[in-house]
């Protein structure tokens, strides 16, 4: 099938997330008002983002902002009279302005998590962070009875997979109960500039929680979401394969397995070395040995708050 360029498509994108904004007008909330401020729980500068534990009506809330990238599709409409300037200093061939955009290029991406739990603060307050080599030894001992107790509610994934939440939002599905997934547009993408884009392709199977659930019998499951993912992506956006990133988390946040797809060029969070590795490498280290991720040592990290940090830490393994 012959591609279709990267424009086309943006356009396609935009148009489908206009008709979806329009569907969902009728959306529970309309501002923010009567939201009240608990805790900053992270303002990141350089990520241009504000994370706030909220209450709404008594309830625990998280409200995410972030301020979305530019978009070359509105360049005309920035760079014109409707932007007004301030002027904030001025030094021979240098000045610099405080621009105010047109009310619709000013949008920011809010998220809202309601109700929130203690694990959702958790995730979003910045915190000290500490680096786990994990054995085969300790995943059996610490971390998983740890996941078997503390699961954190994956209600969403069963939405989506049971078709409750987000249908209309599928990019493509293979329906087969064992080597089957659906692939659509993850919560952190706003669906606007293909530079950030970011799917995830959900399993039906509901055995495998984690990368240390993996072994040959996963191979045709997981060489479907690779091929099959990558083609759908090429079909719906025009992004080819070779643009892409396919990967998968250790610790993911939700024990159901996953697997993300963004664009090469997107800097996104969860990329480290410490948290992501490559679906093609999975799959080639699986080919090579099938319990290849129940032996091996996996380093990942923990957050001072998070629950697996304080079971390792009641081990004595920071000591
Ligand atoms: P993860 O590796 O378990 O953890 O990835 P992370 O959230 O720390 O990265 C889960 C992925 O699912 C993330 O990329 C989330 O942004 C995405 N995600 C989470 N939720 C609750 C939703 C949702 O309700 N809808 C969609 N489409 N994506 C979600």
């Amino acid at each position: 099938m012959a591609a279709m360029n990267e424009e086309k498509a943006m356009d396609l994108v935009t148009k489908k997330r206009k008709l979806h904004d329009e569907e969902e007008s009728d959306d529970k909330f309309n501002n923010l008002g009567n939201i009240e401020i608990v805790e900053v729980l992270n303002d990141n500068s350089r990520e241009k983002c504000l994370f706030l534990h909220t209450k709404i009506s008594g309830e625990d809330a998280v409200v995410l902002m972030e301020k979305t990238p530019f978009d070359r599709n509105t360049m005309t409409q920035l760079v014109s009279e409707d932007t007004t300037l301030k002027e904030t200093l001025k030094n021979d061939i240098y000045s610099t302005y405080e621009a105010q955009l047109p009310h619709h290029l000013n949008a920011v991406k809010a998220t809202l998590i309601c109700p929130a739990t203690e694990k959702h603060l958790s995730k979003y307050r910045q915190q000290k962070t500490f680096a786990i080599c994990e054995t085969k030894e300790m995943y059996e001992n610490v971390t998983k009875p740890y996941l078997q107790e503390q699961k954190f509610s994956i209600q969403w994934v069963y939405n989506i997979l049971d078709k409750k939440s987000e249908s209309d939002r599928i990019v493509f599905e293979d329906a087969c109960p064992k080597d089957g997934f659906i692939l659509l547009p993850d919560m952190k993408w706003n669906r606007k500039e293909l530079s950030q884009l970011y799917l995830v392709a959900i399993v039906h199977t509901r055995e495998v929680l984690s990368l240390r659930d993996l072994n040959h019998t996963h191979l045709p499951l997981l060489n479907n979401i690779l091929h099959k993912g990558m083609e759908a992506i090429r079909k719906e956006f025009g992004v080819k394969p070779s643009k892409l990133r396919m990967y998968v988390h250790y610790q993911p946040s939700y024990h159901h397995f996953h697997v993300h797809f963004t664009h090469l060029a997107l800097d996104a969070p969860g990329f480290e070395a410490d948290r992501a590795h490559l679906l093609q490498d999975i799959i080639e280290n699986i080919t090579i040995k099938s319990d290849y991720y129940q032996q091996k040592s996996i380093v990942f990290k923990v957050r001072e708050c998070d629950g697996l940090y304080l079971k390792y830490k009641e081990t004595g393994y920071f000591d």
